[in-house]
Protein backbone atom coordinates (compact mmCIF):
# COMPACT_ATOMS: atom_id res chain seq x y z
CA UNK A 1 0.00 0.00 0.00
CA UNK A 2 2.57 2.68 0.89
CA UNK A 3 4.66 1.51 -1.97
CA UNK A 4 1.88 1.87 -4.63
CA UNK A 5 0.92 5.36 -3.07
CA UNK A 6 4.70 6.52 -3.21
CA UNK A 7 4.84 5.49 -6.78
CA UNK A 8 1.40 7.39 -7.64
CA UNK A 9 3.16 10.41 -5.88
CA UNK A 10 6.65 9.93 -7.99
CA UNK A 11 4.32 9.60 -11.07
CA UNK A 12 2.42 12.64 -10.10
CA UNK A 13 5.35 14.98 -9.59
CA UNK A 14 6.81 13.60 -12.93
CA UNK A 15 3.77 14.76 -14.74
CA UNK A 16 4.41 18.30 -12.79
CA UNK A 17 8.00 18.20 -13.50
CA UNK A 18 7.11 17.94 -17.20
CA UNK A 19 4.85 20.08 -18.01
CA UNK A 20 6.49 22.54 -15.90
CA UNK A 21 9.71 22.22 -18.79
CA UNK A 22 7.29 22.33 -21.14
CA UNK A 23 5.69 25.49 -20.14
CA UNK A 24 9.78 27.09 -19.79
CA UNK A 25 10.62 26.08 -23.37
CA UNK A 26 7.23 27.74 -24.65
CA UNK A 27 8.10 31.19 -22.46
CA UNK A 28 12.06 30.53 -23.98
CA UNK A 29 10.41 30.65 -27.55
CA UNK A 30 8.47 33.47 -26.89
CA UNK A 31 10.89 35.67 -25.33
CA UNK A 32 13.41 34.88 -28.64
CA UNK A 33 10.45 35.97 -30.49
CA UNK A 34 9.88 39.15 -28.78
CA UNK A 35 13.32 40.28 -27.42
CA UNK A 36 15.56 42.94 -28.89
CA UNK A 37 19.03 43.79 -27.21
CA UNK A 38 19.12 46.54 -25.63
CA UNK A 39 19.23 49.91 -27.58
CA UNK A 40 17.38 48.41 -30.75
CA UNK A 41 13.82 48.17 -30.67
CA UNK A 42 11.27 45.80 -32.69
CA UNK A 43 8.98 46.26 -35.69
CA UNK A 44 7.17 42.93 -37.17
CA UNK A 45 10.61 40.11 -36.97
CA UNK A 46 13.11 42.78 -37.19
CA UNK A 47 15.27 44.94 -34.57
CA UNK A 48 16.05 47.87 -35.39
CA UNK A 49 18.67 50.37 -33.75
CA UNK A 50 18.82 54.39 -34.44
CA UNK A 51 21.90 55.92 -34.33
CA UNK A 52 22.71 59.25 -31.56
CA UNK A 53 25.93 59.16 -33.82
CA UNK A 54 26.59 60.46 -37.06
CA UNK A 55 29.21 58.55 -39.82
CA UNK A 56 30.07 58.19 -43.52
CA UNK A 57 28.52 55.39 -44.43
CA UNK A 58 30.98 52.68 -44.55
CA UNK A 59 31.76 53.77 -41.10
CA UNK A 60 27.97 53.37 -40.13
CA UNK A 61 28.01 50.15 -41.93
CA UNK A 62 31.20 48.38 -40.06
CA UNK A 63 29.62 50.02 -36.82
CA UNK A 64 25.95 47.66 -37.85
CA UNK A 65 27.97 44.56 -38.76
CA UNK A 66 30.08 44.62 -36.00
CA UNK A 67 27.12 44.26 -33.65
CA UNK A 68 25.74 41.34 -35.98
CA UNK A 69 23.82 42.89 -38.00
CA UNK A 70 23.54 45.22 -41.31
CA UNK A 71 22.26 48.74 -42.29
CA UNK A 72 18.70 48.60 -42.59
CA UNK A 73 17.18 47.40 -45.44
CA UNK A 74 13.29 49.10 -46.37
CA UNK A 75 11.79 46.50 -48.62
CA UNK A 76 8.04 47.81 -47.97
CA UNK A 77 6.65 50.68 -47.34
CA UNK A 78 5.30 49.65 -43.64
CA UNK A 79 9.13 49.29 -43.16
CA UNK A 80 9.65 52.80 -44.90
CA UNK A 81 6.54 54.42 -42.36
CA UNK A 82 8.05 52.69 -39.49
CA UNK A 83 11.58 54.06 -40.39
CA UNK A 84 10.83 57.47 -40.70
CA UNK A 85 8.00 58.30 -38.39
CA UNK A 86 10.44 57.77 -35.77
CA UNK A 87 13.17 59.62 -37.71
CA UNK A 88 10.46 62.28 -37.81
CA UNK A 89 9.94 62.32 -33.83
CA UNK A 90 13.65 62.65 -33.68
CA UNK A 91 16.28 64.01 -35.28
CA UNK A 92 14.78 64.90 -38.17
CA UNK A 93 17.92 64.73 -40.06
CA UNK A 94 19.52 62.49 -42.93
CA UNK A 95 19.96 58.93 -41.65
CA UNK A 96 21.37 56.26 -43.60
CA UNK A 97 19.68 53.07 -44.74
CA UNK A 98 21.42 50.47 -46.09
CA UNK A 99 21.23 50.78 -49.96
CA UNK A 100 23.97 51.89 -52.23
CA UNK A 101 25.36 51.74 -56.27
CA UNK A 102 28.81 51.97 -54.91
CA UNK A 103 29.88 48.82 -56.83
CA UNK A 104 28.44 49.47 -60.28
CA UNK A 105 26.79 52.56 -60.95
CA UNK A 106 23.18 52.68 -61.42
CA UNK A 107 22.51 49.19 -59.80
CA UNK A 108 21.39 49.76 -56.18
CA UNK A 109 22.24 46.88 -53.88
CA UNK A 110 20.89 46.41 -50.16
CA UNK A 111 23.56 45.64 -47.40
CA UNK A 112 21.84 41.85 -47.05
CA UNK A 113 23.37 41.30 -50.92
CA UNK A 114 19.67 41.65 -52.43
CA UNK A 115 19.03 44.25 -55.35
CA UNK A 116 16.71 46.68 -55.24
CA UNK A 117 13.22 45.18 -56.31
CA UNK A 118 10.88 47.87 -58.02
CA UNK A 119 10.78 51.84 -57.98
CA UNK A 120 12.15 51.72 -54.04
CA UNK A 121 11.11 54.69 -52.24
CA UNK A 122 13.15 57.96 -53.69
CA UNK A 123 12.35 61.45 -53.75
CA UNK A 124 11.68 62.72 -56.99
CA UNK A 125 14.22 63.03 -59.34
CA UNK A 126 16.11 60.81 -57.24
CA UNK A 127 18.74 59.24 -57.30
CA UNK A 128 20.32 61.85 -59.67
CA UNK A 129 23.95 61.87 -58.51
CA UNK A 130 25.78 59.30 -60.66
CA UNK A 131 29.21 58.13 -59.16
CA UNK A 132 29.37 61.35 -56.55
CA UNK A 133 26.31 59.81 -54.82
CA UNK A 134 26.58 56.10 -54.36
CA UNK A 135 24.50 55.75 -51.02
CA UNK A 136 20.77 55.82 -49.99
CA UNK A 137 19.44 57.48 -47.04
CA UNK A 138 16.01 58.87 -45.81
CA UNK A 139 15.51 62.74 -46.65
CA UNK A 140 13.67 64.60 -44.27
CA UNK A 141 13.30 67.77 -46.32
CA UNK A 142 12.16 65.97 -49.47
CA UNK A 143 8.88 64.02 -47.58
CA UNK A 144 11.16 61.58 -45.83
CA UNK A 145 11.73 59.82 -49.19
CA UNK A 146 15.09 58.59 -50.39
CA UNK A 147 18.01 60.45 -51.96
CA UNK A 148 21.39 59.39 -53.00
CA UNK A 149 23.78 61.05 -51.32
CA UNK A 150 27.75 61.40 -51.08
CA UNK A 151 28.84 58.13 -48.97
CA UNK A 152 31.72 59.98 -46.76
CA UNK A 153 28.93 62.14 -45.17
CA UNK A 154 28.85 61.56 -41.98
CA UNK A 155 24.67 61.16 -40.82
CA UNK A 156 22.78 59.26 -38.57
CA UNK A 157 22.35 55.56 -39.77
CA UNK A 158 19.70 52.83 -39.06
CA UNK A 159 21.13 49.35 -37.88
CA UNK A 160 18.98 46.26 -37.85
CA UNK A 161 18.83 42.57 -37.84
CA UNK A 162 16.14 39.79 -38.09
CA UNK A 163 14.97 38.82 -34.12
CA1 LIG B 1 25.58 56.39 -57.86
CA1 LIG C 1 20.94 62.75 -55.00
Amino acid sequence: MQISRLSHLLAEQKNITDSLKERVAQLEERNRDTACPVGYQRFQRTCYRFSTDQKPYSEARAICHGEGGRLATVKDQETHDFLTNHVRATTRANTWIGLSDQEAEGLWVWDDGTSLVGDGIWATDEPNGGTRENCAHIKPTRDYRWNDGPCPSSIYYICEFIA
